[in-house]
């Protein structure tokens, strides 16, 4: 048996019986490591050099026991802020990770954007994490997906001349993926999700939970129902269980080695539960003597890890006290000169806070995705509705490019494939994916789960290892249990980890009301609530010409893309349009001047384009009222060029949107071009939106509700009397 080799520690044999003595010293020297950088950045806190600490203490036997069963740089790692002991071991030096502690530039996690312990290395394969607990679960699933699927077809790999240019793909037939979170974390829904779809998939992922009795001061009784979380998830089935004292580094060791060998064998998933202390309390802002009893504390303190190991190693005279000492000191001096040099390295520049929110490597309102609509044959030249023309682009993007899957909550034909062969298949809610699991197999479209967390966390997973995954959410309406997910993780990662990783994930999401009897869970709109994330694009066409092109530029774009479907547009005749092609395509950022007019801007986007021309031809025939309508097609980022052009012109502007009224997009137009075209405008800017309520069943309240031509009509009649 071989201990895993790692730049932290050289790879040594052990025994059938436990660690070699020399195993046993370089399993004590990065423990104790962990500990003193805890201390030294403690001391660092209180004497204000640093800025926020929390320690990995209680958790090193347990930690370093599973970083000396995988291969760094080979496996694939989703630690949480308790894993010190893990990074260290896995390479992450002392040095690297003082200069998180002092927000360096040169911090290699995130250059001085996030609190340190929020690791991140690519050499390492160890992802940036968030603060969010939990969160990580669901990326680590989507990554064994990824890895599993480069394994079974390595020529997907290969680089190709687009976003595929600037990701790197390793990946290893036998690598596992681990995932670690405290014990009071499992009770969050996206730990199921997880466990749940690593199981069902037999994933190689190593679930660890270090469970150190409390999440901050909430005992683990009052989280998980028994106290214990590995009886609660003993029936998954697949998995390798062990629960482990992880204060003992054998039996944490073995545990993982164990676990890493069902993972590499491809049986399924592990589940390590580690029994830590937590001596520090939560973090430097906490204090437990506020929530602990003096007895409890002590009997922790008996169980703590270093002062085990290290009476152990004197007990079997592997080491003397004298050899100890001189361990710890030559780990002070190390320790001492990285944080000296820390304290010295550049600091962050304000001139950069921007970089890396999106892609500097590919600019999706560049001219290059403006590309031409082919000739069409007779066959193509039938128009087609937005809902064809998705499920065309779809198609041709598939085609050209299998690193993309697509999946989400019943976009499969059918997942009982050989029902295919009397049955058409089903293809998605509203059948935009329709005709896709069956051209290019269940592997590459596939139904999810019913949960939506699940399925953009997975997302951000398979991004990480250069997969395009094109997945949907059924219904905008039930975005929300992914917010967390695509605000925290999907469009911060290329920001947070300072561009080492990024996540060119499309989320396509029908949206948006006027489908009488919709009502309040079918109809809802809130596209600022996702234009206010930085780091993530947010496109909604008006017609079935414009949600082919944007669609190819959403998905050949290196960002995170937002796509939004109006409902109500999918099957409209009167925006129909020839097949373009495989290679039509619409920058974004390029409003499309849909009426020319003189007399008034409108500014608009979605449902509210057919609408506004309805009440612009009105305003035209009843009072000779000239408007130009500005369909914005992408509202992040969005045609500032255009609006001001538009307004230059004409001097007065509407905005209107079919989302509820206050801080809604239209908020942000207007505050901007009274801001800045102020001297332009010969009246106050106007916005249009429905009613700040929710949209009712009965269709007298949905058409009070949302705006209608009416509502359009009257806004442009007032506003040019003005
Ligand atoms: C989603 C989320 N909710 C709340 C918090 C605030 N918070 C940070 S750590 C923590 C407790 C975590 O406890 P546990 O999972 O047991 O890990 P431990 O810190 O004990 O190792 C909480 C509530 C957070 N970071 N993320
Ligand atoms: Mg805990």
């Amino acid at each position: 048996m071989v201990l895993a080799a790692s730049s932290a520690s050289e790879s040594v044999s052990a025994g059938s019986d436990g660690l070699s003595p020399r195993q046993l010293v370089e399993f004590y020297r990065l423990m104790a490591l962990s500990r003193r950088m805890d201390d030294r950045e403690i001391l660092l806190k209180r004497q204000q050099k640093i800025y926020f600490q929390i320690s990995g203490a209680g958790h090193e036997a347990l930690l370093v026991g599973a970083a000396l069963a995988m291969r760094p740089g080979y496996d694939w790692f989703f630690p949480y802020y308790r894993d010190r002991a893990l990074c260290l071991a896995l390479g992450f030096t002392p040095a690297d990770m003082m200069l998180q502690a002092v927000g360096a530039a040169t911090d290699p996690a995130s250059g001085g954007r996030q609190m340190p312990t929020h690791w991140g290395s690519r050499e390492l394969n160890i992802v940036s994490l968030s603060a969010a607990t939990t969160t990580q679960l669901l990326h680590a699933v989507g990554c064994a997906e990824a890895g599993r699927y480069y394994s079974l077809h390595p020529e997907t790999a290969a680089k190709a001349d687009d976003y595929r240019a600037y990701r790197d793909v390793t990946f290893h037939s036998d690598e596992v993926v681990y995932a670690s979170v405290g014990e009071g974390s499992t009770s969050q829904g996206e730990f199921w999700e997880a466990m749940n779809t690593a199981s069902n998939k037999k994933l190689p992922v190593i679930f660890c939970v270090e469970d150190n009795g409390y999440a901050i001061s909430t005992p683990v009784e009052v989280s998980t129902p028994g106290g214990n979380i590995s009886r609660l998830v003993a029936n998954f089935p697949n998995f390798f269980f062990a629960e482990v004292d992880g204060t003992d580094p054998e039996a944490s060791y073995y545990a993982f080695q164990a676990a890493v060998a069902h993972c590499r064998a491809g049986l399924g998933p592990a589940f390590v539960h580690g029994h830590c202390v937590r001596p520090y309390s939560h973090s430097l802002s906490d204090d437990e003597k506020l929530y602990r009893t003096e007895a409890e504390r002590k009997a922790d303190a008996l169980r703590d890890p270093l002062v085990l190991m290290r009476a152990r190693l004197l007990r079997q005279r592997i080491l003397t006290e004298g050899e100890i000492t001189s361990i710890e000191h030559s780990l002070d001096q190390e320790v001492s000169e990285a944080a000296e040099r820390a304290l010295q390295a550049p600091l962050p520049k304000v001139e950069e806070i921007r970089k890396h929110i999106y892609s500097e490597d590919l600019d999706p309102t560049s001219a290059a995705f403006a590309s031409e609509q082919k000739k069409n044959d007779a066959q193509d030249a039938k128009p087609r509705t937005m809902a064809g023309l998705i499920n065309a682009c779809l198609q041709d993007e598939m085609r050209h490019d299998s690193r993309i899957v697509v999946y989400g909550e019943d976009v499969a034909d059918a997942s009982r494939e050989a029902a295919l062969a009397e049955v058409t298949g089903k293809g998605g809610v509203f059948k935009l994916t329709a005709g896709l699991q069956s051209e290019f197999g269940s592997e590459r479209v596939f139904n999810s789960p019913l949960a939506e967390a699940n399925i953009v966390g997975r997302a951000v997973g398979y991004s990480l290892r250069g997969m395009k995954p094109v997945v949907e959410i059924q219904f905008f309406d039930y975005i929300w249990p992914a917010y967390h997910q695509i605000h925290n993780e999907l469009a911060l990662m290329r920001w947070r980890s300072n561009g080492q990783w990024a996540c060119p994930v499309v989320i396509r999401a029908p949206i948006g009301g006027y489908l009488t009897g919709g009502a309040i869970y079918h109809s809802q709109s809130g596209e600022s609530l996702f234009t206010h994330i930085p780091g993530l694009r947010v496109v909604m066409p008006s017609n079935a010409l414009d949600a082919n092109g944007l669609l190819r530029t959403a998905i050949r774009c290196d960002d995170p893309v937002l796509f939004l479907e109006h409902k109500r547009l999918y099957r409209e005749t009167h925006d129909r349009a020839p097949y373009p092609g495989p290679e039509f395509a619409i920058p974004f950022g390029k409003a499309k001047i849909v009426r020319p007019g003189a007399d008034l801007t409108l500014i608009t986007y979605g449902a509210l384009v057919p609408r506004s021309v309805q009440a612009a031809e009105r305003a035209r025939r009843e009072h000779n009222i000239d408007v130009e309508i500005l369909d914005l097609r992408t509202l992040n980022p969005y045609d500032w060029e255009a609006i001001a052009e538009s307004v230059k012109k004409t001097s007065r502007v509407i905005v209107a949107h079919e989302d509820m009224l206050s801080w809604g997009y239209g908020a942000e137009i207007a505050a901007r071009i009274g801001d800045e075209l102020f001297d332009l405008l010969d009246a106050p800017v106007r916005r249009v939106g429905a009613m700040d309520t929710f949209v009712a069943y009965q269709p007298i309240l949905e058409d009070a509700i949302l705006p209608q031509p009416e509502t359009i009509f009257k806004a442009i009649v007032d506003l040019k009397a003005y």
